[in-house]
């Protein structure tokens, strides 16, 4: 007898487990001030959002029932919250700012074989679905495929709160096979009895490393954020220019990184330039942005205008610092914002407006091929859902 496929599978059976099991970083929910708050992510910097998740390196997907790749991480961990006051997950699209279409996106991709964000062939979907019966949400890169982009995650029981918690499993298509890479969504987290938390990404890890995982993080993060938009308000304007002033030089606050090469410089002055008079907004919350600045905005457009021309990247900081002050004038304003405006649809209806102009640093879309597999054949608690 032939003993070599039964103790292949025991191994399996023991030391899978071992690797797969884990409890990752769960996405940490509390209330401030009658608010949610989120925490214990993966800090971002320049981008959309501040935290990812899951980025514990027990947190990837794996092989999971019906051609899908599953993973029941990231988990939730709940306090500061009223027993039945309702926790929803709520997906929000956002602008592919690496096209110059800047298309409504979903579903986001890092190609594991390009380290870029891209569109992922065969366009493929992800499933969030509840372990408590509440329902799921689905989506591609391009389209919701449901009719609610919100699921509930917890009610939350009194069980619930202060208890570590997997109430989701998500299950990526992988049929056709789906590329290496990260797979992720932006969300946010809403309850009838509190406000909604700041928006988060979901990255899923398909075999990355973890050095990986937070390059994806970064690109789809900052490829969901209009470039130069460094004080997040989705505006490019001369408060973005502060905030690079303020932080240049620095490794550690990084909100004017646009470059993501983890120091802020010359370069993030550079891409905040290119993309200044850039906003992107629901239009009721923001009209069509007109391509004169105001006069603050352009005199501080002219001040690093005259920080570039006179001063490069090889100038000392302190003399870069002291150019940039506001002695500079709107007169002195060299550079010229072309500005190109558009309207998109933001899914679901809702009517967005996008004032954009031509980036000539777009990333391309790849159709490229996995270049290696995970070994875990782990099937996620909860599997079965589809
Ligand atoms: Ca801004
Ligand atoms: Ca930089």
């Amino acid at each position: 007898m032939n003993r070599l496929p039964l103790i292949g599978a025991l191994l399996v059976g023991c030391l899978v487990p071992l690797k797969c099991s884990g409890h990752g970083n769960p996405i940490t929910v509390n209330v401030t001030d009658g608010r949610l708050t989120i925490s214990n992510g993966l800090e971002l910097s320049a981008g959309f959002v501040s935290f990812a998740y899951d980025y514990h390196e027990d947190a990837y997907l794996d092989i999971a029932p019906g051609n899908t790749q599953g993973s029941t991480l990231p988990g939730f961990d709940v306090s500061g919250m009223e027993v039945n006051s309702e926790l929803f997950l709520e997906i929000v699209s956002r602008p592919d700012f690496t096209d110059p279409a800047t298309p409504i996106r979903w579903l986001w991709f890092w190609d594991k074989e390009t380290q870029e964000t891209a569109v992922a062939p065969e366009d493929p979907f992800l499933r969030i679905a509840s372990q408590r019966g509440f329902g799921d949400v689905r989506v591609t890169q391009f389209a919701s495929m449901t009719a609610s982009m919100s699921v509930k995650a917890l009610e939350p029981r009194a069980s619930d709160i202060g208890t570590h918690q997997h109430p989701f499993i998500y299950l990526l298509d992988d049929a056709p096979t789906a590329n290496y890479g990260a797979y992720g969504v932006f969300a946010r987290l809403t309850s009838p009895n509190y406000e909604a938390s700041e928006p988060f990404l979901i990255a899923l890890n398909h075999s990355l490393s973890s050095d990986e995982y937070a390059d994806a993080a970064r690109q789809i993060n900052a490829s969901a954020a209009l470039p130069g938009d460094y004080d997040r308000n989705d505006t490019v304007d001369g408060s973005d220019f502060l905030v690079w002033q303020r932080t240049l030089g620095s490794t550690a606050d990084l909100a004017g990184d646009g470059s993501l090469n983890g120091v802020v410089d010359a370069t993030d002055l550079e891409i905040w330039k290119e993309n200044f008079g850039r906003a992107w907004a629901s239009a009721a919350a923001m009209p069509l942005a007109g391509a004169v600045p105001e006069p603050a905005s352009a005199a501080i457009l002219a001040c690093a205008g005259i920080v570039l021309r006179c001063c490069g990247v090889t100038v000392p900081r302190a003399k870069r610092e002291r150019t940039a002050q506001p002695r500079c004038s709107a007169k002195r304003a060299t550079i010229a914002s072309p500005i190109v405006s558009a309207e998109v649809a933001a899914g679901d209806g809702a009517l967005s407006t996008l004032t954009t102009l031509p980036c000539a640093s777009m990333r391309k879309s790849s159709t490229s091929a996995p270049s290696g597999r995970s070994a875990c054949a782990r099937t996620p608690a909860g599997a079965g859902i589809r």
